[in-house]
């Protein structure tokens, strides 16, 4: 019982600061994404990617969030575009305040577009708004075409989902139009793009969804 109250008490908290992050980048109107993924989907190398194609035409920060390390931060900086490194130590998923004080490290004045990279984790970061426009979950297609009817409270609250990985496809028994549909079962709303970050497939239809959302 009293373990329910702390929790809802938490969530309150974090949608207090939620609430300031969202009208502090709507009035400095910033568009931001929040990434979503179990660990290794694909969350840097598609940033990285997209980053590659929106070099010189919008201006970009990010927000990266792990367990431990800079490593993805030092991906993202190689880009030279301003990176704050959230370290969780521990932590499965990032909360508001954690954003909120990132956000502090990053000149908003000079940003049009934030991508939020959250902690690889398919359950926790799905309870934790960030503030954020939209949420992408990306999922692989080495982990599986059911993913969506395991973890549904990911795919109800994402608006999009990249499947990536799609190179590896023929390797794999993941079969794209099963997971569409268990995830449609969830959430019929769920837009999708069919990416390789590797080879750069359907990188470029999916940097065109965020040019028109900024523009
Ligand atoms: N074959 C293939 N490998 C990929 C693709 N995208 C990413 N990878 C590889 O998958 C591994 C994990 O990629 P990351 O981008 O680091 O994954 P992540 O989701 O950011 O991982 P965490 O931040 O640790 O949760 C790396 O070895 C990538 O090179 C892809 O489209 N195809
Ligand atoms: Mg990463």
């Amino acid at each position: 019982m009293s373990v329910i109250t702390v929790e809802r008490k938490i969530l309150q908290k974090n949608d207090e600061i939620t609430a300031d992050i969202r009208s502090k980048l709507q009035s400095k109107n910033i568009f931001s994404l929040n990434l979503l993924s179990s660990p290794g989907s694909g969350k840097t190398t598609i940033l990285e990617k997209t980053l590659e194609f929106l070099q010189g035409k919008i201006s970009v920060g990010v927000v990266e969030g792990d367990v431990q390390t800079d490593n993805d931060a030092r991906r993202i900086a190689k880009y030279g575009i301003p990176v704050v490194q959230i370290v969780t130590n521990g932590g499965c998923h990032l909360e508001a305040k954690l954003v909120a004080d990132a956000l502090e490290n990053l000149d908003l004045d000079q940003i049009r577009l934030l991508f939020i990279e959250n902690v690889g984790n398919l359950v926790c970061p799905a309870s934790y708004d960030l503030g954020e426009d939209k949420k992408v979950v990306i999922v692989s297609t080495t982990e599986g075409d059911d993913k969506p009817v395991k973890y549904p409270k990911m795919f109800r609250v994402a608006q999009l989902c990249i499947i990536n990985k799609m190179d590896l496809l023929p390797y794999l028994d993941f079969d794209v139009e099963r997971f569409k549909e268990n995830a449609a079962k969830i959430n019929p709303d769920l837009q999708f793009f069919e990416v390789s970050a590797k080879t750069k497939q359907g990188i470029e239809e999916w940097v065109k969804w965020v040019v028109e959302q900024v523009d």
